[in-house]
């Protein structure tokens, strides 16, 4: 983690400004204010919008998706598919979110919403027909014309992974597509007949996340590539007209960092956006991830910023540093700093609602859990559902894994009554590799287990510690120091005991685990193991911090 001093931190700010999984960033402005969403996947609420004025401080004011009137999560007992990457972009009053709601099988499905004011509510899903594929983008004309920007894979892949990129004309209130579809970018057509070395290909491949943008009256398309991962990049192609011919950039890609060794400080940087300041400064937007303890990056893919000086033709991206490079920390935006209050590290429960930071996997279809009786605490109750699966809503409430470096506490009342009643903490990368620190009932007697999941040919499920319990009260602690895990335990907040130290927290990273696109998650768990139960578990606080 990088820590300026507070001189430097008046002229300099730190990446990621979105830390922990928070991918796919896009970016508008409205007047002085910015908007920013990213991609959930299949949490719940999905779609988070996060507010700013200076670029640097940004608050999660809403959800994009906030109701299951808006639309129905495509589910899927695998993966973790569902909301990918997101476009947000403002007209006229309107605030607009085009999205995929993916399925198995590409039976992807994209879809618009819109608001007036960004926190929500936003509108129910109004689908398209005729728009494959994911990452759908708007661009807003100047002559009052609306056009879809998306990929897909051609007719006649050349290679595996490889997609063009098509647009056509949309009409803003039926949302259908009108007029011709245009392919404006097919890498084939250009590599066509070349025996492709291993690495080009790479960087041809998943041609993704395109956005237009017009400056100087001519049309400017911003393309990712490489993949999301160590050869992600950049690149960039200018037009007279909206509909090509679209001319490659020389310098391309704009933005890589992949020729960086494997543990640099922010890797897999790509998926961007941009946005002009109200001082004519422009800014990039895109995703990055934190490796540590070597290649590993458990928190996945989160939101970074850079500069670009876009005096002349083609924009140069990190200007006054390594060109093209993501750093740890650049030269703050040309905006008065707007700071907000910090995201609370202990929740006390005492609202009536939850705190905009806590997720769900998938939608809840009822609701199993209350903040109001007892007042002040989290009463969970316990259902068949366990966090291994992506079709159900299990009673998992998380937030997400934001430091490398961090320490959870929770104090929770809880009385087992029997085998398959568990309840307590759980640090979760996906439905196959996690941390479960959880109370239970074992010949009669009540016991904390830690439990690791994870993917090796197929799930495992290893019972690393257990220690026998006499109260109903129990505190958890889980400490990160990078890669090593501390559990702790205390039945009176005072006295504690190690369950299990420097345990490898590796299992939790993109490189181990099955979860490519979304990053570690930490909270409240509650299962009666597939039979039904009257039980709950009460959260009197839970608190995250770390650095
Ligand atoms: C997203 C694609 C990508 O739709 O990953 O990095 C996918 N880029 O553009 C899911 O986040």
């Amino acid at each position: 983690q990088i820590d300026l001093s507070d001189q430097a931190k008046k002229s300099y700010y730190t990446n990621p400004i979105l830390p922990g999984m928070n991918p796919d960033p896009s970016i508008c402005r409205v007047g002085n204010d910015y908007y920013m969403v990213t991609s959930t996947f299949g949490y719940y609420p999905g779609l988070p919008i996060y507010h700013s004025r200076d670029l640097v401080n940004w608050e999660r004011i809403g959800y994009g998706i906030h109701s299951p009137e808006q639309l129905k999560l495509r589910k899927d007992t695998k993966d973790n598919l569902n909301l990918f990457a997101a476009t947000i972009r403002y007209n006229n009053g309107v605030f607009y979110i085009i999205n995929t709601n993916v399925g198995r099988h590409h039976e992807d499905r994209n879809f618009v919403i819109t608001a007036t004011n960004p926190a929500g509510p936003w509108s129910e899903a109004h689908y398209i027909e005729g728009a494959p594929r994911i990452d759908p983008s708007l661009f807003f004309d100047d002559n009052g014309k609306v056009y879809y920007t998306g990929n897909d894979v051609p007719k006649n892949p050349v290679w595996k992974n490889h997609r063009n990129i098509w647009i056509q004309e949309i009409d803003p209130i039926t949302w259908k597509l009108v007029g011709e579809k245009v392919t404006v970018l097919n890498p084939g057509d250009y590599y066509r007949g070349f025996m492709l070395a291993g690495e080009e290909t790479e960087m041809l491949n998943h041609y993704e996340g395109p956005h237009i943008y017009k400056k100087n009256g001519q049309y400017y398309l911003l393309v990712s590539h490489g993949g999301t991962s160590w050869n992600h990049a950049v690149s960039i192609w200018k037009s007279e007209k909206i509909m090509g011919p679209y001319e490659y950039y020389d310098k391309n890609p704009i933005v890589t960092n992949r020729d960086y060794p494997h543990d640099n400080y922010i890797h897999h940087t790509g998926h961007a956006d941009l946005v002009e300041t109200q001082n004519g400064e422009w800014w990039m937007v895109l995703l990055g991830s934190r490796p540590y303890g070597g290649e590993y990056t458990n928190m996945g893919r989160e939101s970074c910023l850079v500069p670009l000086n876009w005096s002349g033709t083609w924009p140069v991206v990190n200007p006054l540093g390594p060109k093209g490079r993501v750093m740890p920390f650049h030269k703050r935006p040309y905006l008065e700093n707007y700071p907000f209050s910090e995201e609370k590290v202990r929740d006390n429960f005492n609202d009536k609602d939850l705190e905009l930071f806590w997720n769900f996997i998938q939608v809840p279809t009822e609701k199993w859990w209350n903040l109001e009786n007892p007042k002040g605490k989290l009463k969970i109750k316990l259902r068949p559902f366990e966090v291994d699966t992506y079709s159900e809503n299990p009673s998992f409430i998380a937030r997400r894994q934001t430091y490398k470096n961090f320490t959870a506490v929770t104090k929770m009342e809880f009385s087992p009554t029997s085998e398959n009643e568990m309840a307590g903490m759980l640090l979760s990368r996906d439905v196959y590799n996690q941390f479960q620190v959880l109370s239970t009932l074992k010949n009669g007697e009540k016991y904390v287990q830690l439990i690791q999941k994870e993917v090796v040919t197929d799930t495992t499920q290893k019972l690393i510690a257990e220690k026998k319990l006499t109260k109903n009260t129990l505190y958890l602690k889980i400490t990160a120091l990078e890669q090593r895990l501390d559990f702790s335990f205390s039945e009176d907040g005072e006295t504690w005991e190690y369950l299990a130290k420097n345990i490898d927290a590796s299992v939790l990273s993109n490189a181990l685990s099955m979860g490519r696109f979304t990053g570690t998650f930490i909270g409240m768990y509650a299962t009666s193991k597939d039979k039904t139960s009257d039980n709950f578990a009460l959260f009197d606080w839970f608190e995250y911090s770390g650095y």
